[in-house]
């Protein structure tokens, strides 16, 4: 019998698994059967928009996160697909930061082109996964949300591409069940308008609290005040934004800080992350882990350990994305097809451990991105995963970190070069900040000059 895997997810992390078993096969080589479940209608995990929240149209939680008017975060040549550049997809160059539905354009179009859509079973969530005792195999149940039935299938290796920005973490706050305003996750929002001319307060301090109060403010939210746990992100914020330090509690509409200061807001957005999350595993599979770069028990940041049949994609803390989760999906293809040898327990785990120190050693931001450069970059050596100047892209991030620093309400207007065509991108048609229709239509062409009086 051939051997068969199992790709839980259709996102980035997911599809870079298809794609890296189709190079193969593409260059002459027997490859396995791979069955892709994914429980969404289409492909591209997170980058799909969808206004539901809560429990989807067949009662599983809704996996979406990103939320109406969602740009980029950082620069698109610090993310682009090694073997499948901006420039091949749209046909010419695009700007540095395009919104939401010209990366999942993007990522589609790399799939659609390599014809694997058909490998990718779609509205099938995976409800357990466990070895069976007397084969030795996986065996991954699936519901078919459709016909609302369960399915069972063998496969020697499994490779969990669910994502973990999707579970929200919660923390309670002392009175928050007698605000009357709105209180909602980060995972939960959807339409910056909904806060216009309101008081917003955010808890946390990273980037969905970032992301969500700068765009709030460019949809009208008449104050945004953050309340940070360890540090304040200390951007230059225009004069309606404050940071506080944590937030005590709640006294009707009034928040009260730990450094005896209060605000009264009409709506707080939890901006406190998500949890590695995988209902689908028993205790013995599971990854356990809080948001980091380099997770403990799994093997080079994809094997896991303790059953190296099972593998893991892009569940670090995320600096390189869509060419990170690459890298890993090639390296993840050559160990469980035996192109290369996996070592022995006691050294997967020394090298697991090297790189945790290594982690743990950084103390900022440059030597975090160096850090997972140079992870990304043992990845790549180790495959044919075609190299790319992967110590040029971290340059980048340090140029976007700058960026940032310098102007959080222009960084998006920046240019760079893209490390794989050398073009330097051309500037957006409009800035950030009055670009308000994020449509991939609008993204691509310049608004129509208005016509002129008689
Ligand atoms: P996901 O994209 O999350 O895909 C996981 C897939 O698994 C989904 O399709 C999901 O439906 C499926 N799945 C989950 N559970 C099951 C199940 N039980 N059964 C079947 N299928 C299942 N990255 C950037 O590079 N730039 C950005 O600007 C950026 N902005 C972001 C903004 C937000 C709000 C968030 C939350 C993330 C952002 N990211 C950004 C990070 C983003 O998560 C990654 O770019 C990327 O989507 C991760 O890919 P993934 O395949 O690992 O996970
Ligand atoms: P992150 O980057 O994991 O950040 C979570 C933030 O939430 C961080 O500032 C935490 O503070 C804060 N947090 C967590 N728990 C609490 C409690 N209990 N109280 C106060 N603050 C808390 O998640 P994000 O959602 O910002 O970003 C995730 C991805 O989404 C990212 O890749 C983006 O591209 C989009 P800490 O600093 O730990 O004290």
């Amino acid at each position: 019998m051939s051997m068969r895997i199992a790709v839980l997810g259709a996102g980035p992390s997911g599809l870079a698994m298809l794609r890296a078993i189709d190079s193969l096969r593409r260059q002459g080589h027997p490859v396995p059967e791979v069955v892709c479940y994914e429980k969404q209608s289409d492909l591209g995990g997170m980058w799909n928009y969808t206004w539901r929240t809560g429990l989807d149209a067949y009662g599983e939680p809704v996996h979406g996160s990103m939320y109406r008017y969602l740009w980029s975060n950082g620069p698109k040549e610090a993310l682009e697909f090694a073997d499948y550049s901006f420039e091949e997809h749209f046909g010419h160059p695009i700007a540095s930061y395009p919104p939401r539905a010209v990366l999942r354009d993007y990522i589609m179009g790399r799939i659609e082109r390599s014809g694997l859509r058909e490998q990718i079973r779609f509205n099938m969530a995976v409800h357990w996964v466990q070895r069976d005792a007397d084969s030795g195999r996986f065996q991954v149940t699936v519901r078919d949300m459709k016909a609302d039935t369960l399915i069972t299938e063998e496969f020697d290796h499994v490779i969990v591409a669910t994502g973990h920005f999707s579970t929200p973490n919660v923390p309670y706050f002392e009175g928050l069940e007698q605000f009357p305003g709105r209180v909602l996750h980060a995972h939960d929002f959807r339409d910056a308008c909904e806060f216009t001319d309101k008081d917003l307060l955010l808890v946390g301090s990273s980037y969905s609290a970032e992301d969500i109060g700068t765009q709030c403010y460019k949809y009208g939210a008449r104050s945004v005040t953050f309340s940070y746990r360890s540090r304040p992100m200390g951007y230059q914020w225009p004069s309606s934004f404050e940071e506080k330090p944590l937030l005590l509690r709640m006294e009707g509409n009034t928040a009260h800080f730990s450094d005896g200061s209060s605000k009264d807001v009409d709506a707080v957005v939890l901006c406190t992350g998500y949890r590695h999350h995988f209902p689908f595993l028993p205790d013995e599979l599971t990854l356990r882990t809080h948001n980091r770069l380099y997770p403990g028990q799994l093997y080079k940041g994809v094997v896991f350990i303790d059953d190296p049949g099972l593998l893991y994609l892009g569940m670090q803390d995320q600096y390189y994305t869509f060419n990170m989760f690459d890298a890993q999906a090639w390296l993840a293809r050559d160990l469980l097809m035996g192109r290369l040898p996996l070592p022995d327990k006691a050294a997967m785990q020394a090298d697991s451990e090297h790189w945790q120190q290594r982690e743990q050693a950084c103390s900022n931001a440059d030597q975090e991105i160096d850090f997972q450069a140079a992870y990304v970059r043992d990845l790549v050596d180790a495959s044919d995963y075609p190299d790319f100047p992967i110590e040029q892209v971290a340059e980048i991030f340090k140029q976007w970190k700058r960026d940032k620093k310098r102007d959080i309400l222009g960084y998006r207007d920046q240019r760079y070069r893209s490390v794989l065509t050398g073009t330097l991108a051309p500037a957006h048609h409009t800035p950030w900040m009055k670009a308000l229709d994020d449509s991939l239509e609008a993204f691509l062409h310049a608004p129509a000059p208005a016509a002129k009086r008689a």
